[in-house]
């Protein structure tokens, strides 16, 4: 007997609803919901794989404790209480700086990410905070505080209505989209250009994204905040730039600028200057037009200045929140939005790691710095002793995963939560799993947040928890409970705790529906059969579309959700400003102090020429970053751990394809197969990261046998983007040459 159930796909952001056919307590099959409001049945190779993904027989089913040095199955019970016994000890002696948290990629793909970690964080009181966002998107989050004065306003480009799109460092075809949440991305494109709209591409690799096309720049890699800054500087001289009502600092803004003629960045950006002004020009000449940028343009040493600049083109030519531009989506469950004014800014530095003294952004200290905040021992403060690790791989995703392994190994305590016994949870002394995703409940509060369309959706967990599972929503309350000194209360007693705070604030706030009301009565109306449906409920109810518990009948709810299985479309993306801004002076602020101060290593960088070999990353469809290797149906084929080279270097370095390479840089030495290819520029050769699964004492059979190589071991973990702590991972100097010979020093 089979039956059906619809599951809102978690293995990339473009959030496709599925449908899963399902044979017992097994996911047989998943197609795409052609019901759903967002996704319209589209489903791509891996969510096809869901069913795969999600039986992999290495994931574990038990918790793990390590006794005798060894990590064996435990109960539920025991893990708990190994993770009070762990943790507590740390947090009274050395306080609680002293206990780290890494929160990595999978939590914006899961409820419990969305809703867990900031009480956790809250709770234990550490700066001691590290995520994925340092070695991604951080540098955004940046640009928008100081712009917005909001980290998390970061407008979406419009895809399905502009006229002209401009994609900078990023590969949709290959990652279906990030921080622009979209299914059938590549749909999209070709739709563009079908209704006579312009798409090009900046990227130093002829990827299938450029390939689609009108116009591909394989720009030097680390040079697109230049790029930028001459397009800008275009604008500018030939009188092109659009009034900003919502806007301060045009004028400085021009002044900044003035150095960078397209001229001057010409041979540093290694694209002429002619073709920079046809760029500016066919931006504003276009009827709306969307500047977009990804890891490409995130993961480099002027990160924050390449974001800051993408929506500084944007506003320059009337593109920020129009319709066909770049706009500012509003989910379902956004805070309700405040009246219009100034806010109260966006901080940067408030505090600064231990060890090398990074400034903190948004909370968070860079990944990069993780294994120093722990292997070096500094006069001021604790160094961390203690880790709490919750969907993060960073042995393999961060720079020198050697470092990290020792570092690890050295801790006091260390818990992971995680489905994999792999390159990190190995060092873990405790690892608790998650069920697989047909077991969850799922609500994108992360991505809806970045979506091309409004719409809410909702799905119940496809298939009941197997015994002895538990949810990932009730481990991470639990896990709150035993580090905050609460261990074995009710893990219902942290969602109680957060309604009762978030309501309690909600009444006394002048702009909310629910003002002036009894919080205890709100409570008693929300419906849900878990903590984690309750609040979801309240969420909803308070949010830009909610009910306000009776206040709009009409409004949003949980009950009215799941009454909408395939979900409820809320409409296209609309202008929203000024009312996202949060500025002191309630203005987009086009030219904030830190980036002006951050300018003069721009302009510096107007001279740099890389002598050698850059090394620029990759992504294949049917992966995902360190954890997807172990599921056959989704390696082989083109998904392999090859370093690609243009002919001409193959060539001038004796490089055979399919012969091993040794790549050398600042950070170590790895061997991969050579793949010589002109779809990557001269002077560039490009390593897909999350690979290198040979390490010993991990449970990843299939990803075993065919481990790569860790391109992140070739990195110099000290190379930041300053402002925000961001990792550089992109342009990144390399030595190669055939495994049988000696490679040079790096200088
Ligand atoms: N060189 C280079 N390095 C990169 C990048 C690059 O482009 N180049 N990209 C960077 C980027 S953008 C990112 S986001 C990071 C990602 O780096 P991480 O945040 O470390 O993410 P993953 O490598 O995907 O590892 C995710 C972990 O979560 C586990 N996991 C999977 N599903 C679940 C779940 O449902 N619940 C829980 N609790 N755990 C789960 C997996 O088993 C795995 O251990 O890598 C970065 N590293
Ligand atoms: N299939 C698959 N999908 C994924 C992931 C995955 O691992 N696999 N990871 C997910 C995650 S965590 C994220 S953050 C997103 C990322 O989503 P994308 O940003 O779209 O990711 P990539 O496919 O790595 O595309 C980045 C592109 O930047 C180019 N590039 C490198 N350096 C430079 C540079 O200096 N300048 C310019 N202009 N371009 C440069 C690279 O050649 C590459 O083609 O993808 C998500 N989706
Ligand atoms: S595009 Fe992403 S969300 Fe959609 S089916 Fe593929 S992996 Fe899942
Ligand atoms: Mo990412």
């Amino acid at each position: 007997m089979s039956r059906t159930a619809l599951r809102i796909c978690p293995l990339c952001e473009a959030t496709c609803g599925l449908t899963l056919t399902i044979e017992g307590a097994r996911v047989t099959h998943a197609r795409g919901d052609r019901d759903d409001v967002f996704s319209q049945g589209f489903i791509c190779p891996k969510g096809a794989s869901f069913g795969a993904v999600d039986s992999d027989p290495d994931r574990l089913r038990a918790p793990l404790v390590r006794r005798d040095g060894e990590l064996r199955e435990a109960t539920w019970e025991e893990a708990f209480d190994a993770v009070a016994a762990g943790i507590r000890p740390v947090v009274e002696r050395y306080g609680p700086h002293s206990v780290g948290v890494v929160l990595g990629n999978p939590n914006v793909h899961t409820m419990a990410g969305g809703l867990y970690p900031p009480v956790l964080l809250a709770g234990l009181g550490t700066r001691s905070v590290f995520t994925a966002s340092t070695v991604d998107q951080m540098p955004k989050h940046v640009s928008s505080g100081l712009l917005y004065g909001d980290a998390n306003a970061i407008p979406v480009p419009d895809l399905d209505r502009t006229d002209h799109l401009l994609l900078i460092g990023a590969n949709p075809l290959e990652s279906n989209g990030s921080l622009c949440t979209a299914p059938d991305f590549p749909g999209k494109l070709k739709a563009l250009k079908a209704r006579g709209g312009t798409l090009v591409v900046i990227d130093p690799r002829r990827t299938r994204t450029a390939k689609l096309a009108d116009r591909h720049i394989a720009v030097r890699p680390g040079t697109d905040a230049l790029l930028l800054a001459a397009m800008a500087r275009t604008l500018f001289d030939e009188g092109l730039v659009e009034p900003a009502p919502y806007a301060q600092g045009v004028e400085e803004l021009s002044e900044a600028l003035k150095e960078f003629t397209p001229e001057a960045v010409a041979e540093a950006c290694d694209v002429e200057a002619g073709l920079i002004r046809t760029l500016a020009r066919d931006l504003a000449a276009a009827p709306t037009a969307a500047v977009y940028g990804r890891i490409g343009s995130c993961t480099v040493p002027h990160g924050t200045l390449a974001s800051w600049l993408v929506d500084v083109l944007n506003i320059l030519t009337g593109n920020l929140d129009r319709p066909g531009g770049a706009l500012f989506p509003q989910a379902a469950t956004d805070k309700t939005p405040r009246p219009a004014g100034p806010g109260r800014g966006f901080a940067l530095g408030r505090w600064h790691s231990r060890v090398s003294r990074h400034p903190e952004a948004k909370g968070e200290l860079p990944l990069s710095a993780l294994a120093e905040e722990i292997d070096t021992a500094t006069e001021e403060g604790e160094p961390v002793r203690a880790l709490l690790v919750v969907a993060a791989n960073p042995v393999l995703s961060a720079p020198d995963g050697d470092r990290l392994d020792k570092a690890f190994d050295s801790l006091d305590f260390m818990v992971s939560v995680d489905p994999y016994l792999n390159e990190t949870s190995r060092h873990a002394h405790v690892v608790l799993p998650p069920p697989p995703p047909s077991q969850s409940p799922h609500h994108d509060f992360a991505f809806n947040t970045f979506a091309v369309r409004n719409q809410v959706r909702y799905t119940r967990p496809a298939i009941p928890l197997e015994p002895g599972r538990m949810a990932e929503t009730e481990i991470l309350a639990r896990l709150i409970l035993a580090v905050t000194g609460m261990h074995g209360a009710d893990p219902a007693a942290v969602d109680r705790m957060v309604i009762e705070q978030t309501l309690g604030k909600a009444v006394n706030e002048d702009h909310s529906p629910v003002r002036g009301r009894d919080p205890r009565e709100l409570a008693a109306r929300l419906t849900g059969d878990t903590g984690p449906e309750l609040r979801l409920d309240m969420m909803l109810r308070l949010g830009p579309y909610g009910d306000g518990f009776g206040a709009r009948p009409d409004g949003l709810s949980l009950e009215k959700l799941l009454a909408h299985p395939h979900g409820i479309d809320l409409g296209p993306l609309r202008p929203r400003l000024p009312q996202p801004l949060k500025t002191r002076s309630g203005k987009v602020e086009l030219l904030p102090g830190p980036i002006a101060d951050d300018l003069p290593r721009l302009r510096a960088a107007l001279a740099e020429r890389p002598e050698g070999l850059v090394l620029v990353g990759r992504r294949h469809l049917r992966s995902n970053n360190s954890w997807m290797h172990n599921v056959p149906a989704l390696t082989g084929g083109s998904n392999r751990c090859t370093l690609h080279i243009h002919p001409e270097d193959a060539e001038r370095l004796g490089v055979r394809d399919g012969e091993p390479v040794r790549v050398k840089g600042a950070g170590g030495e790895v061997t991969a197969p050579a793949e010589v290819t002109d779809a990557i520029r001269r002077g560039v050769v490009s390593l897909p990261h999350g690979w290198g699964h040979d390490r010993p004492g991990t449970r990843l059979s299939h990803a075993s046998t065919d481990p790569g190589v860790n391109v992140n071991q070739l990195l110099d973990g000290r190379l930041l983007d300053p402002l925000s702590g961001n990792a550089v991972l992109n342009g990144v100097p390399v030595e190669c040459a055939p495994a049988a010979e000696k490679l040079m020093p790096l200088t």
